[in-house]
């Protein structure tokens, strides 16, 4: 039930509808179309253009992404390939800098991962894509929100205009 809380927390606090039968959540392709501040979930037919995202720990105790920060042009739909080089797990969420500090919040007092369309998260070694459709310009954020890794580096910006 943590989960479900989470979501609808969420929701609430972005200002956008909470659509019903939330299947999205779990399996991770189910919520299409579900319309958020920092864009929707993209279709693979409409991708023009593939980013690679890595994810790791840096000799000096950093965590990163490289690269650090992504431009994009509003209406893009970009195919994310990331890759987690480290030796830890590690996660790449796409959201506005406030929803992701509030996922932050949540994820530290132990409430659930989950995936949801704009949010992937890897095991060592392992690779995963997230397709996205920047819908809205703005300045949004992608990070890590596991416990400790925003606070190591593990977040960057995202302009979209
Ligand atoms: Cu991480």
């Amino acid at each position: 039930m943590k989960k479900l809380f989470l979501c609808a927390a969420l929701a609430a606090l972005a200002g956008t509808p909470v659509l019903a039968g939330v299947s999205g959540h779990g399996d991770g392709h189910g919520a299409h179309g579900e319309q958020m501040a920092a864009g929707k979930p993209g279709n693979r037919s409409e991708v023009s253009r593939t980013v690679k995202v890595a994810m790791k720990e840096t000799d000096d105790g950093e965590m990163i992404f490289s690269p650090a920060a992504m431009e994009f042009k509003q209406g893009e739909t970009i195919r994310f390939m990331v890759v987690n080089k480290g030796e830890l797990d590690h996660e790449f969420v796409l959201d506005t800098q406030e929803r992701n500090a509030m996922h932050k919040q949540a994820m530290s007092e132990q409430m659930e991962m989950h995936n949801t369309p704009n949010a992937v998260t890897l095991a060592p070694g392992k690779r995963g894509e997230i397709i996205w459709t920047f819908s809205n310009g703005g300045t949004f954020e992608f990070a890590c929100l596991i416990p400790g890794h925003y606070e190591s580096g593990m977040y960057g910006q995202v302009a979209v205009q």
